[in-house]
């Protein structure tokens, strides 16, 4: 039985990529609409009362993402469209075909192009991440969700929970990518600052490491972040983060604990790995915690190659309760359409 909130907006499903460009070949994307509706029917059947998103001012986003990154999301698609692309060559949603890459640049400024297929690739750093006509609303919705469950705990809430949809971990201050848009869990951490926390911990157990998050957080000690993920080391995304070694930088030194674990790892080394991330979050003293909810390292998952089941999900959400603050959970990963709610739930009721 769910005694939580959970909060919802139905914009949230205006985003439908249909696709991501895999090695250059389009194949049917993972992280679609029906994923938001799966897990708002599974959380209210397990009890959760659903909270409508409500609007909120822009200040905690543009606290975390660069102005650029924002009128870029806002606008492109239109862009794209006046530019003619949906027509010739007949590409309705926004691809980046060129990146302006350190190696592009060897140093010179990147400056903002002419031309909007351009401009994409500047913003967006992979290839999997598209752009449609609803995404910019649904990345916003996303945000008030989180947003939204933020104001729930800081008015005295134990727990709520975000059914974010895009997922938001993988959003850098000036970039998108991995499926992720704007940064839900950064959002929310920020909100909690603004609202009177001293010191915010986010805990991000998608499959994924949240490349995003700790970019955003990199150089602050107020908000530490700490994730247990696919050891990017092995080949899995975001390949380029993630690594133990990442441990922060100036006011953040010490701030950052990544725990990465191998390619079929299980509960019982899942658990260990929770557990180092618990610790190190605690020695923080935080006031609340921010889950990054992905449940994608699910044995089942199409996007990860570990292996928790449902009981090591519920065993996680005993862990982040027994940190004793209150939780803010934000939705990322888990593209198992069958078990995708169950798992959640799993994590949920034991907060
Ligand atoms: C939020 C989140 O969980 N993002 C996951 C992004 C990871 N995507 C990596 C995709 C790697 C290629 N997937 C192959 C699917 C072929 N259609
Ligand atoms: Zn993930």
């Amino acid at each position: 039985m769910l005694e939580l909130p959970a909060v919802w907006s139905p914009e949230c499903l205006t985003h439908a990529p249909e696709a991501e460009i895999w090695v250059g070949v389009r194949t049917p994307g993972t992280e679609v609409p029906q994923r938001a509706t799966v897990l708002r029917d599974a959380v209210a059947a397990a009890g959760a009362r659903l909270v409508a998103a409500t609007r909120h001012p822009d200040d905690a986003l543009r606290a975390v993402h660069d102005a650029g990154l924002l009128g870029h999301l806002a606008s492109v698609h239109d862009d794209w469209v006046a530019a003619g692309f949906d027509k010739d060559p007949g590409q309705d949603r926004v691809v980046p075909y060129v990146f302006p890459t350190p190696a592009m640049l060897d140093g010179l400024p990147a400056r903002d192009p002419a031309a909007v297929h351009a401009r994409a690739g500047r913003y967006c750093y992979d290839t999997m991440t598209l752009v449609g006509p609803g995404t910019w609303t649904a990345a916003r919705a996303a945000v008030d969700a989180a947003l939204t469950a933020a104001d729930l705990v800081a008015a005295g809430g134990r727990a709520a929970y975000a059914i974010c949809r895009p997922p938001g971990h993988h959003a850098t201050p000036a970039g998108y990518g991995g499926s992720c848009y704007l940064n839900n869990a950064a959002v929310a951490a920020q909100a909690l600052r603004f609202s009177g926390a001293a010191r915010v911990a986010v805990i991000d157990i998608d499959a994924h490491h949240g490349n995003g998050t700790q970019a955003i957080f990199y150089e602050r000690g107020d908000v530490t972040y700490g994730s247990v993920h696919v050891d990017p080391g092995a080949g899995w995304f975001p390949h380029y983060a993630g690594f133990a070694d990442e441990t922060g930088r100036g006011a953040g030194a010490g701030a950052n604990r990544n725990v990465p674990i191998p390619p079929g790892t299980g509960d019982a080394g899942w658990l260990e790995a929770v557990t180092e991330v618990c610790v190190a979050a605690a020695a923080h003293r935080p006031e609340a915690v921010v889950l990054s909810l992905g449940v994608d390292a699910a044995a089942g998952d199409p996007e990860s190659p570990l292996l928790v089941t449902r009981e090591g999900y519920a065993a996680t959400g005993a862990l982040i309760r027994d940190l004793g603050v209150p939780v803010v959970a934000v939705h990322e990963g888990g593209y198992h359409l069958p078990t995708l709610g169950d798992l959640t739930v799993a994590v949920l009721s034991a907060l």
